[in-house]
């Protein structure tokens, strides 16, 4: 099966654009959840001041969303922690997992100051409601972005693939895993896999939470190649051991989505397509929800069985 037809983009992309917050610049990189009779998720919204926060947002099928117009405001239980919440704060990417009925969003930023004073690092923080965000901590991984949780404890740990980053837009990039066992205190840090080739030759992320499957846990994530114009970002997938995830079982050779369209092409990044979310329904179909040249939000389908299928089939 060809790259191109195991991802099928969804007729009506974008389905998010910035004209969905009063103040925004752009609304790309976000995740969502199955959430009620309905769906939410957590939406980078890049604001007319090119600050970045996380607002929550909610819809009934997936594809039409209500966001709300300010971003999240963490509850700190340690008031001594740092500050999440200054104004004029940048927070990004976000992820989502749900573990034990518990919502977990990782993210990207700043933590105690405006951009540059500090190193990007991964917070995180749970939510039942969508409405109250308790952080847990707001640097498991310091220097770090592409932090994402497994949807389940692994041999008695919680479990994150991180990718260990410099201060600025990191020209390199390997997916380490690490455990932990309170989700606060990471460590037993495993490389899983670096850039190799083509289109991932620069760096490689992971995208949304991995999905188990028989197979391994499937991640997809994004691959970076450079060129004479800058990054190129575009979509592959893994197969990683369910037991030792940072054993990697296969992984996609060829890219699975590249930016190809107009709305993934042009925009404030030009070619990117990254991806933040991958929900599976019970006809095994994944919808997977990209952020496309960091200005809008599209969505893309594919079968299970199919990406799979391509996954081991292309694998180096
Ligand atoms: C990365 C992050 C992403 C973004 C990408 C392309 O470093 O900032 O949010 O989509 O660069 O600009």
């Amino acid at each position: 099966m060809a790259n191109e037809t195991v991802f099928r983009r969804y007729e009506h992309n974008p389905i998010i654009t910035p004209a969905a917050v009063p103040t925004a610049n752009s609304i790309f990189n976000s995740a969502v959840v199955p959430f009620g009779t309905g769906f939410a998720g957590v939406f980078r919204v890049d604001s007319v001041r090119m600050e970045a926060g996380l607002h929550a947002g909610f819809s009934d099928d997936g594809l039409a969303w209500q966001i709300e117009a300010s971003p999240i405001v963490f509850e700190r239980p340690d008031p001594d922690g740092p500050d999440v919440n200054y104004d004029g704060r940048f927070q990004y990417d976000p992820r989502i997992t749900l573990i034990d009925g518990v919502y977990y969003v990782t993210w990207c930023h700043y933590p105690d100051g405006p951009r540059g004073g500090h190193a990007p690092a991964i917070g995180l923080a749970r939510t039942q409601d969508f409405h109250r965000f308790e952080l847990i901590d707001a640097n498991v991984a310091y220097l770090n972005r592409n932090g994402v949780l497994f949807p389940r404890t692994i041999d008695g740990a919680y479990a994150m693939l991180h990718r260990p980053s410099d201060l600025g837009h990191t020209p390199f990039g390997d997916i380490y895993y690490a455990t932990s066992p309170d989700l606060v205190h990471w460590g037993r840090h495993r490389f899983v896999f670096g850039p190799r080739g083509g289109w991932q030759s620069t760096k490689v992320g992971a995208g949304p939470a991995p999905i188990e499957t028989d197979e391994g846990w499937l991640l997809i994530y994004h691959g970076v190649r450079t060129s004479c114009s800058g990054f190129v970002y575009s979509v592959g997938a893994a197969l990683l051991d369910l037991e030792r995830p940072w054993q990697v079982r296969y992984r996609t050779r060829s890219y699975l989505l590249a930016p190809t369209e107009p709305y993934e092409r042009v925009g404030d990044v030009p070619s990117v397509v990254f991806p933040c979310a991958a929900l599976v329904d019970s006809q095994r179909r994944v919808t997977l929800y990209y952020g496309a040249a960091d200005t809008v939000l599209a969505v893309a389908y594919a079968n299970l069985d199919d990406l799979i299928a391509f996954t081991k089939a292309n694998s180096f």
